[in-house]
């Protein structure tokens, strides 16, 4: 620009180079009107990944076992390794006999078992069984591991708040010891605690509520049984949370995961939030509009819901079960969840 396309340009130079900047020519961009996701939504489909299970599987060298995950990265974020913002998914590929070496992270992350009869998660000392439909949580700082005690490959999806946290910079990351036997040599422990629902162990000390649910296994069956009690909703879907027992809010302070069963014939309102989330099909067809764009989607096949995109999701089969993993509490804890319904 000239010197003197505006009055006060001489001003504006000196205060740049001296460190400050003017509001007056930069509010617009530094105050948007409404929230602009980076990312468009994005469909990975289950039929285009499956053949690089196969090959993780076996190019893959077993040192390198204890992160056998491949995660599903966004184009929109110029090569970085996020899914959709604030969040990265991903699927974990065990072969028979292979275990991961146990860590700990300030990530919050979930498992959610596709094809995965035979894997076991052990997180804070607690076997949890990765059978059809389960969720595993592995929230803050607990220690987790796996291990695939089957005949078969394991497959599972997960879904973690790794650029979160990164944004934020808060991540730590503790990797535990190679050879701690004693890690895997462990029962279902305190889990037991939290397998029935409306019933809570008394105890005389205080609850530590920790800003993550107590029990980290939601076992499918559970989840299955309750939606074919649970009645349908007006657009014909029925949705559950999962929630944290000992205060009936999100599983951890920042990732909330839901389930939803579609029914054909009906869509759903279509809704926008401030929060993004990660869709799973766990099972069926069907078709969602998100945003300007209609993703068709199959069993197992993964798709996004960015931010403030409306999104409103059709079965084509019978039914069609959705598992879908947010940042929604985030928003919630800090006063910025808005959702609009079209
Ligand atoms: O297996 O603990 O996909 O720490 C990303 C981060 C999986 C895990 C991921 C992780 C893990
Ligand atoms: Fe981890």
């Amino acid at each position: 620009m000239s010197p003197t396309d505006r009055p006060d340009r001489e001003l504006i130079d000196a205060l740049e180079a001296a460190h400050y900047h003017p509001l007056w020519t930069r509010y617009r961009a530094i105050t948007p009107m409404k929230p602009a996701a980076r990312d468009n939504p994005m469909l990975w489909r289950w039929r285009d990944f499956a053949p690089f299970t196969e090959r993780a599987a076996r190019e893959v060298p077993i040192e390198d076992v204890e992160r056998r995950a491949i995660i599903l990265a966004h184009p929109a974020f110029g090569g970085a390794t996020v899914t959709t913002a604030n969040l990265i998914a991903a699927f974990t590929i065990l072969e028979p006999g292979d275990h991961a070496v146990p860590h700990r992270h300030t990530t919050a992350a979930i498992r959610f078992g596709t094809r995965a009869a035979g894997a076991v998660t052990l997180v804070n000392g607690r076997r949890c069984a990765m059978n059809e439909g389960d969720l595993v949580l592995t929230p803050p700082m607990c220690w987790h591991g796996h291990i695939n005690e089957g005949r078969e490959r394991t497959v599972w999806f997960d879904a973690a708040n790794i650029p979160f946290i990164c944004g934020m910079d808060a991540n730590f990351f503790e990797p535990g010891s190679r050879g701690d036997t004693a890690f895997w040599k462990v029962d279902e422990g305190d889990e037991r605690l939290y397998t029935g629902s409306g019933l809570e162990a008394l105890r005389d000390e205080p609850h530590g509520l920790q800003g993550h649910s107590p029990k980290f296994h939601y076992p499918g069956d559970v989840t299955r049984r309750l939606l074919d009690a649970m009645p349908r909703a007006a657009d014909g879907q029925r949705s559950l949370r999962y929630t944290n027992p000992e205060t009936g809010g999100p599983v951890m302070a920042t990732l909330d995961c839901q389930y939803t069963r579609l029914v054909a014939g009906a869509t759903t309102r279509a809704r926008r939030a401030t929060h993004n989330a990660v869709c799973l099909v766990v099972s069926g067809d069907g078709y969602s509009e998100v945003g300007d764009e209609r993703i068709e989607w199959h069993q197992h096949d993964v798709f996004t819901v960015p931010h403030w995109t409306l999104a409103a999701h059709t079965a084509r089969s019978a039914e069609a079960d959705l598992f879908i993993v947010s940042d929604r509490p985030v928003f919630e804890a800090l006063g910025l969840l808005r959702v609009e319904f079209e």
